[in-house]
């Protein structure tokens, strides 16, 4: 162990934050055991041997979306395009309740910026879903989905929060913040809301008393330096909100996509990013590796690396396969459990809120 691993060693032994600087030399370090090693001990005494996962199903909406971000396969730009969709309400029903039926506590729902859907659109979604399976908690929307009904209602954050709220939304998913720094977000999302704007976003949502997540998008065009940068922004909120249940750091696919130069994202750099963020991230409690965009196995690996959270089942994923994920679409739960247990760690299956609902010891 070098000299700098040494001495951050004793600095987490007593609890000292890690600066910006120590971020960054972390990740020029080659010294990828021994990062692992601290982010598994710094998570060991924060969440034991457990392990979360949850039994979900991702709904996304509409692919059509106002925003070309570069980096994704996803979206499409109008109706016109023969492999564009925009869910009605039946369809969004028939899925949920589709996996109420397969047991499942939680729908994760996100969708493009579509230019002709009223907001009345998503209350009535909320509201017929909370009607059909009052039991499933409703994650939908990120900050980008919310800044985009501000603008389409004219109304506050706050307003558009209290009436999604009202209509049956419980928390929010942690997309959309790519990477904050400015000249990153120029070139690979120049339509999307600014950094500032999504943590002002997410800083009303938090007031409102829901959680979120938050994400990373990384291996595209950004430095080091952006990253760190964006991991010290996400900290400084949590200080003020505590809001934030888990950050997710999502390893950018290359397929379909329109960046020059992008390099995509190999296991020993998404291994040290999410090791690197269990040790940064001192104020959040679950560091979460989405099986989706990294792959089961190097998912699996993660969790000797600082990682205590796989996210969940499921079922069906566009995002990240259009892109190139090879992930299947869909696990089953018995599979995270063995998935789990096989890495020697507890697998609890949990609410959205990390309540506890079967521990598989
Ligand atoms: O915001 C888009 C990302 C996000 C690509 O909160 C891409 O529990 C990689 O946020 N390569 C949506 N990533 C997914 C997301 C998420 C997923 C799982 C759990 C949670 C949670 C949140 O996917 C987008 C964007 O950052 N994305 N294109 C791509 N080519
Ligand atoms: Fe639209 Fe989101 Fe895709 Fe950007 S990442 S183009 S905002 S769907």
């Amino acid at each position: 162990m070098t000299l700098l691993l040494r001495d951050l060693r004793a600095r987490i032994e007593s609890a000292q934050r890690l600066s910006d600087a120590d971020a960054r030399a972390l990740f020029a370090s080659d010294d990828l055991l021994s990062i692992g090693e601290l982010a598994a001990e710094s998570n060991r005494q924060r969440n034991g041997q457990r392990v979360f996962f949850n039994v979900n199903r991702h709904i996304n909406y509409t692919n059509i979306c106002v925003n070309r971000c570069t980096f994704c396969a996803f979206s499409r730009e109008s109706a016109e395009e023969s492999d564009s969709y925009t869910m009605g309400l039946e369809e969004i029903l028939s899925r949920a309740k589709q996996a109420q039926d397969a047991g499942a506590t939680e729908i994760h729902m996100v969708g493009g910026l579509h230019p002709d859907l009223p907001f009345e659109y998503y209350l009535d979604v909320l509201e017929a879903l909370k009607a059909c399976c009052p039991d499933l908690s409703i994650k939908a929307f990120t900050a980008v989905e919310i800044d985009y009904f501000t603008r389409l209602t004219g109304f506050s954050v706050e307003r558009v929060l209290d009436s999604l709220k009202k209509a049956g939304l419980d928390s929010l998913p942690g997309g959309g913040a790519e990477i904050f720094a400015p000249s990153v977000r120029a070139q690979i999302c120049p339509e999307k809301i600014t950094g500032a704007r999504w943590l002002e976003v997410i800083a009303a949502v938090h007031r409102c008393g829901l959680k979120s997540n938050a994400t990373m998008l990384f291996g595209h065009i950004e430095s080091h330096a952006d990253r760190v940068d964006h991991l010290r922004q996400l900290r400084e909120l949590q200080d003020r909100t505590g809001g934030f249940q888990a950050f997710i750091p999502l390893p950018f696919q290359t397929e379909n996509t329109r960046i020059a130069g992008a390099r995509g994202v190999s296991g020993v750099d998404a291994l040290k990013t999410l090791a690197i963020s269990r040790l940064y991230l001192d104020n959040f409690q679950h560091i979460k590796a989405y099986w989706v965009m990294l792959g089961l196995k190097l998912a699996q690996t993660a969790l000797c690396f600082g990682v205590n959270d796989l996210d969940g089942t499921v079922v069906e994923e566009k995002i990240g396969h259009q892109a190139g994920a090879d992930s299947p679409q869909e696990i089953g739960k018995e599979q995270l459990v063995n998935l789990i247990r096989k890495a020697g760690k507890v697998p609890v299956e949990r609410d959205t809120l990390y309540n506890v609902l079967a521990s598989y010891e």
